[in-house]
């Protein structure tokens, strides 16, 4: 009897993730929030993300009509965003979107985004698949950064 036991635990052990190469490429995604925007503008997502090697492709919500990766780039001290195409997770560093910097773009809010809300968005890594993610909503502008009220700019 013992004996069946200790096999049945060795393939429970055997089949559990994570034991194996998948390991490597999950995603941890961390201190997520938004900006609080108007119903039909563009508000912004920020978060940590550890892990990988991976890369975010794309990102979806039902808060917004679309959701786009955006870059803060400084040309000859004007702010401004870019469209990019994914977003690099490499194990040992995070990867951080944040005000400045990397961010994810809610365009043409379908609803006002209040501070205290929950959105969800849905993370789409090229090897970790689909990570849905609660955001909690804090107010237009929080924490206070260079690229505050840029997105009302879109
Ligand atoms: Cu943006």
């Amino acid at each position: 009897m013992q004996k069946i036991i200790l096999l049945l635990f060795g393939l429970i052990l055997a089949a559990l993730p994570g034991t194996g190469w998948a390991q490597n490429f999950a995603v941890r995604v961390t201190d997520p929030f938004a900006r609080a925007g108007a119903a039909g503008r563009a508000a912004a997502a920020y978060m940590n993300l550890q892990g990988g090697p991976d890369r975010l492709t794309g990102v979806a919500s039902d808060a917004a009509g679309r959701v786009e990766l955006h870059e803060t780039t400084m040309e000859n001290g004007i702010m401004s965003m870019r469209p990019v195409a994914g977003v690099t997770v490499s194990p040992g560093a995070a990867t951080r979107l944040a005000p400045g910097g990397l961010h994810i773009m809610l365009v043409d809010l379908k609803r006002p985004l209040k501070e205290g809300d929950m959105i969800t968005l849905e993370l789409r890594f090229e090897r970790a698949g689909k990570i849905s993610v609660v955001v909690p909503v804090a107010r237009a502008g929080a924490p206070t950064a260079p690229d505050a009220g840029g997105h009302s700019r879109h």
